[in-house]
């Protein structure tokens, strides 16, 4: 399995997120990266390879125009505000809720990064467009390996991207690599492709980037919304609209779940995949369901993921993994390179 780093990752990383009224140092860190690149290097699947420069035709069907164009400048326009602005990282405070109007783009900077937005948990940096781009350029090679013929293949990247849609970050995500992975495969002669979203977070971006479609079906096993972030979104009851009604699909389980009724979520969502026919499968790859995860609140042991990595090899479907989330730093390298090895040894 190859294996698409992005090797300028660490030119992105924030300072600080909002966390009950303090700032907080990032989760989201360099170290994860090389956490799981090292772990690679000593366990190797295969080639470590840097990703292609793939023309951006997913990206403008899967992202927005004016969203694009705010990303890739926001740094530019924060540093005319003010020159100082060079040691700080940029952040939300202010989001156009119900009632407000969200057609209409403000002048106004942190007028657009609200428009843009929906935490303030996710800095912008001087080198989040570029990294950012080259991640969804990791995806995308991904995606391409895998039509070339390769059973399998592995977006190594940093930061996430499955809390992004259409035309919002958040969630430490900026550009959506799991459906850029997806629509990279559709517009190059799958028919139909699963993403199967097993982060711990319910992959918000995603379900809403496919919500009407019928030749992407998203599933999802994450915590309950009720009580886990991104709290409005990911519920069961959440099936797909229009032509996309019957696409989607959501498991939340409560905080606490083990790896046995986990497991049993899994197997569940790879058969409502089987019955949807997928071509290929996406699978957005967070490792924040591990028991020492600082964030989350899943159980799952070290071990397990090698049983995940078998059970995903079973659907016998060309798979592209794409990294997500996963916080424990010192570990996320093994339970990554786990569910890989597990695969791989099917
Ligand atoms: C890709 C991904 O996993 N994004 C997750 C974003 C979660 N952001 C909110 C995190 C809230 C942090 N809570 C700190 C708890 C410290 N005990
Ligand atoms: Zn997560």
């Amino acid at each position: 399995m190859k294996t698409f780093f992005n090797h300028i990752h660490a030119k992105h990383q924030g300072k600080f997120e909002m966390y009950r009224g303090s700032f907080v140092p990032c989760f989201e860190v360099v170290a994860r990266a090389d956490s799981v690149l090292s772990e690679l290097q000593a366990r190797p699947v295969g080639q470590v390879l840097e990703p292609q420069r793939w023309d951006d035709s997913a990206m403008t069907t899967v992202h927005s125009e004016r969203y694009l164009r705010f990303l890739q400048t926001a740094w530019s326009q924060w540093i005319t505000l003010d020159p100082k602005n060079v040691e700080r990282d940029i952040l939300p405070a202010v989001w156009p809720t119900r009632t407000f109007r969200s057609d209409l783009e403000p002048a106004n900077f942190s007028g657009k990064l609200g428009l843009y937005s929906f935490d303030a948990g996710t800095p912008i940096t001087a080198g989040t467009w570029e990294v950012a781009h080259e991640g969804a350029r990791c995806a995308i090679s991904a995606a391409e390996a895998v039509l070339q013929g390769d059973r399998a293949a592995f977006a190594l990247s940093r930061p996430p991207g499955h809390h992004a849609g259409i035309d919002f970050f958040g969630g430490y995500c900026f550009l959506n690599n799991a459906a850029l992975a997806a629509q990279h495969l559709r517009l190059n002669g799958c028919g139909r492709i699963a993403v199967l979203d097993i982060d711990y977070h319910h992959g918000n971006g995603t379900q809403s980037i496919f919500y009407d479609r019928p030749d992407v079906f998203f599933a999802s096993i994450h915590g309950d919304p009720r009580t886990e972030y991104p709290y409005y979104l990911g519920h069961p009851d959440e099936a797909g609209a229009g032509a996309g009604v019957g696409a989607n699909l959501n498991l939340p389980l409560p905080r606490g779940t083990d790896y046995a009724r986990w497991s049993s979520a899994l197997k569940f969502a790879l058969g409502a995949i089987a019955r949807f026919h997928a071509d290929a499968v996406v699978v957005s790859l967070g490792l924040d369901t591990f028991e020492s995860d600082p964030i989350s609140g899943f159980k799952l042991a070290k071990d397990d993921y090698f049983r995940i990595g078998e059970i995903l090899a079973k659907t016998g479907l060309p798979t592209v993994f794409v990294l997500e989330g996963g916080y424990a730093v010192d570990e996320i390298g093994v339970v990554t390179v786990n569910v890989l090895q597990g695969f791989v040894s099917c």
